[in-house]
């Protein structure tokens, strides 16, 4: 039976009624008359996966995204039937199928719904390529927000956009230029209060649709492939961006050096330059860990070659650079020079590695090096290849970290700018052409370049960097968001990209710092580097062609600025640490955008700008010129001026001061930040005592350090060091508690407490109950105490 609804869309097909249901273990098959199989699997109690098929069966079950160690269970799974529809229900959830048309509704055990389908499922014969169009679309209510999907340079709130995922390269871009370099079919949505996720796992190019077309209809759909998408339901945004990156992937640590600060040019050569600028760096004593080297490096542009003219000696430069304290990252792009006498080519032909034309010949491309041929990343075999390129690069050579770019696959000169669509991919072991593959081809590339790296690196960390990106590349590498610009609006862009992908499961990234393309202002660099180094990655980076970017490219003023902010990082790096690991370890985002640290608070829910770094820091870069101060929103609680130690109560919007020096940060109370001293680069000291800067509040707050060996797996056998603080603040009185864990034995013994806004004056202090001299303890210039780390229970007791 056709709906009136459904009559508007013509051209599309509907599932009719269901006519069966079958249930094996997880998996809840429903058919219906014109033989749609949608089925439904309980992969936990809110988390529920949607399978449509048009056929009657379902293909191969395959897929790059999802991560194959994360666990499932739930509690409850019942399945209930009346004349009109089935009811399944979980310990969290409640989901309605229609009997007569399929459709789904998903409740709360109240039932109150959450997300409900309009005209749900539907799909349309795609006449030019086969298959279906396969289509979705839900109803939304007034108010419902829309945030995730990646790298989309647009505003953090999704309502009223139209989007699409076709990894591009696309230089200089601007604002609202879509698609980008990455895809992440992922969003939140925020209804009324409550969060839910949707992942819609296909490769295929997709379109999402937020209310843009019709006012309360949200919409999803996919040139191709199947109608498969994944429920998350919150109610807390966090758990729902926690399950997504659960779903499709955690990363590993990466090296402490790589929460560092790194310099990149495009392209640092010869041999004699890159000295200059790591010298000067030392010089200046600005810290830097990381120096990159571009396609420069390579002879002629052949991945795995030096340029034996700029580079007579790489190892001898690798290595000496290594001894300043400079870890060398390389670029590697994915096309392979047509060149009979270059070996990597030889190698790929012989053992027919290359992608092909549908009709057979090799898909051929202009890069860098001319006309090239591409691996096919998808194919196993091609990425077991891959891996053990790498070894004289990382092991001989001592190489670091690698860099992926172009990966999109970008190709030159032709008006696609990508590979034709008929290319074929191995796509392990299920074949297709480049219209499924296009968009998993970078992530797959990235996760042979860290499988190379690791092994390689092996038993340190590896470090992997890329443009391109999939769902679920997060396992495998850091990302950055791509040929940016070196404006002002370009700046506004950072802060929202890099929040996004924060949400989208892809914390590990950042921007060019200053712009790729174009030249910033001192005042611009000094504004962007602010924020940078805020940001999970840290780089300066650019096209070079405009002029030098390196902190000293401006003037005095700058460079102070530039080596404030770049110690500031350093200082913070324990903390900064310690976010990774709660990224690694639950999938928890390291910065948090407003509405995700406070989505009850409606404010919120179209702010950009400001942002919290970790859980505790809260930062709101200054994104206009010769401003001397902005407005902004603090969200609900109390907060100190970072710069000042004044308290400010938040749910507002405020005016503050932020000079060319100054970018408004401001700490929860409540919070113990740990610090570590400035040092030019990871390791170069040994961390005498930790720093924590305690913030008093009236009441509980609960903060945590974590800490290892800074590089390599000791780590993942238990050699870790956990604090986990509890700060009780009451009027005359100030309670630490620890409880630690981990057999990580840290450098330091002892801790300084710097104590901030305490609103006594110190009388006694008690350490696991025993009184201790306060003289013994006091430090600095008298509002700081140094204590033993071995404590359970410090007790700061102030004058009545
Ligand atoms: O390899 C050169 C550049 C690189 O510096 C940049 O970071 C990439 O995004 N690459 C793009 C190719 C040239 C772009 C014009």
């Amino acid at each position: 039976m056709i709906t009136n609804t459904q009559l508007e869309y013509r051209g599309n097909q509907f599932p009719s009624a269901i006519k069966s249901f079958e249930q094996t273990i997880n998996n809840l098959f429903f058919t219906t008359e014109n033989n749609v199989v949608l089925c439904v699997t309980v992969l936990r109690d809110s988390l529920l996966r949607f399978r449509f098929n048009t056929e009657g069966v379902f293909g191969n079950d395959f897929s790059y995204a999802i991560d194959e160690e994360c666990v499932h269970g739930y509690n409850k799974l019942e399945v209930e039937e009346d004349n009109y529809k089935y009811i399944i229900t979980t310990n969290k959830v409640q989901c309605i199928l229609n009997k007569a048309d399929l459709r789904v509704g998903i409740y709360d055990l109240d039932g109150n719904p959450i997300l409900e389908d309009e005209l749900g499922f539907h799909w349309e014969e795609n006449y030019e390529y086969g298959g279906n169009i396969v289509k979705m679309s839900k109803v939304t209510v007034d108010g419902e927000s829309f945030f995730g999907l990646g790298d989309k340079a647009t505003h953090f709130n999704l309502k009223g956009k139209r989007v699409s995922n076709w990894n591009t390269d696309e230089y200089a871009y601007g604002v609202d230029r879509d698609p980008l370099y990455k895809t992440v079919p992922f969003y939140v949505g925020l209804r009324r209060g409550v969060s839910y996720g949707i992942f819609f796992d296909n490769t295929f190019r997709t379109y999402f649709d937020f209310c843009q077309e019709r006012r309360n209809v949200s919409s999803f759909w996919a040139d191709g492939g199947e109608m498969n998408y994944y429920f998350l339901y919150g109610p807390a945004m966090d758990s729902v961006v926690s399950v997504y990156t659960e779903l499709t992937g955690k990363p590993e640590l990466p090296p402490l050096w790589a929460l560092g600060y790194h310099q990149c040019k495009w392209s640092y050569y010869p041999e004699a330059k890159v000295r200059d600028v790591t010298s000067k760096f030392r010089e200046l004593q600005i810290p830097c860990d990381a120096i990159y080297l571009d396609i420069d490096y390579m002879d002629g542009f052949r991945c795995f070659t030096w340029n034996k003219t700029y580079f007579p000696d790489p190892k001898k430069m690798v290595s000496d650079l290594n001894e300043e304290g400079f870890k060398t990252v390389v670029i590697i792009d994915p096309g392979i020079k047509v060149d009979p006498e270059y070996d990597v080519y030889q190698q790929a032909l012989e053992n027919d590695y290359f992608c092909h034309r549908a009709d057979g010949p090799y898909m051929r491309g202009k890069v860098w090096p001319g006309r090239c041929y591409f691996p096919d990343f998808t194919n196993p075999q091609v990425r077991d290849w891959w891996v053990d390129l790498y070894k004289e690069l990382i092991e001989d050579i001592g190489v670091k970290g690698v860099w992926n770019d172009m990966n999109e696959p970008a190709v030159m000169e032709v008006p696609t700018k990508t590979f034709p669509l008929d290319v074929r991919h191995d796509y392990d072991g299920n074949p297709c052409s480049h219209r499924k593959a296009h968009n998993i081809y970078g992530m797959q590339m990235a996760r042979a370049t860290y499988e190379g790296v690791k092994k390689f690196a092996y038993p340190k960390r590896p470090f992997i960097i890329t443009r391109a990106a999939y769902s679920g590349a997060q396992r495998f590498t850091s990302f950055w968001t791509g040929d940016n610009v070196a404006s002002w609006e370009h700046l506004w862009l950072a802060t929202v990209q890099v929040q996004r992908m924060c949400i989208s499961g892809m914390s590990f990234a950042g921007t060019d710092i200053g712009g790729f393309a174009e030249q910033p202002t001192g005042e611009l660099y000094a504004r962007w580097i602010q924020l940078g180094v805020f940001h999970p990655f840290c780089r300066t980076h650019s096209s070079g062609d405009h002029g030098e970017q390196e902190p000293w490219s401006f003037d005095e003023d700058v460079l102070n600025i530039t080596r404030k902010y770049i110690e500031l990082r350093y200082t913070l790096l324990p903390y900064l640490y310690t976010a990774f690991w709660k990224y690694s370890d639950k999938g928890e985002p390291i910065l948090k955008p407003l509405v995700y640290f406070d989505q009850e608070d409606t404010q919120t829910h179209y702010r950009t700008d400001e942002f919290v770094f970790g859980r505790q820091i809260l930062v709101c870069p200054i994104l206009e010129f010769n401003v001397q101060g902005r407005r902004m929103y603090m969200p609900r609680g109390k907060w100190y001026n970072f710069w000042t130690d004044e308290v400010v109560t938040g749910g507002r919007e405020l005016w503050v001061e932020a000079p060319l020096h100054i970018i408004p940060i401001f700490i929860k109370e409540g919070a113990m930040i740990p610090r570590y001293p400035v040092q030019q680069y990871v390791g170069e000291k040994k961390i005498e005592e930790l720093v924590m800067d305690v913030y008093y509040k009236l009441g509980e707050e609960k903060s945590v350090v974590y800490e290892d060996g800074q590089d390599g797996y000791d780590y993942t056998k238990g050699r870790y060091s956990l604090m986990n603080f509890k700060l009780i603040g009451k009027k005359d009185e100030l309670l630490l508690k620890q409880h630690y864990e981990g057999m990580f034995e840290t450098s330091y013994d002892d801790i300084v407490f710097r104590l901030h806004g305490l609103p006594f004056e110190i009388e006694k202090v008690f350490i696991n109950n025993e009184e201790i001299s306060l003289e013994s303890l006091i430090v600095e210039s008298g509002n700081a105490l140094k204590v033993n780390k071995i404590f359970t229970d410090l007790r700061i007791i102030g004058k009545k």
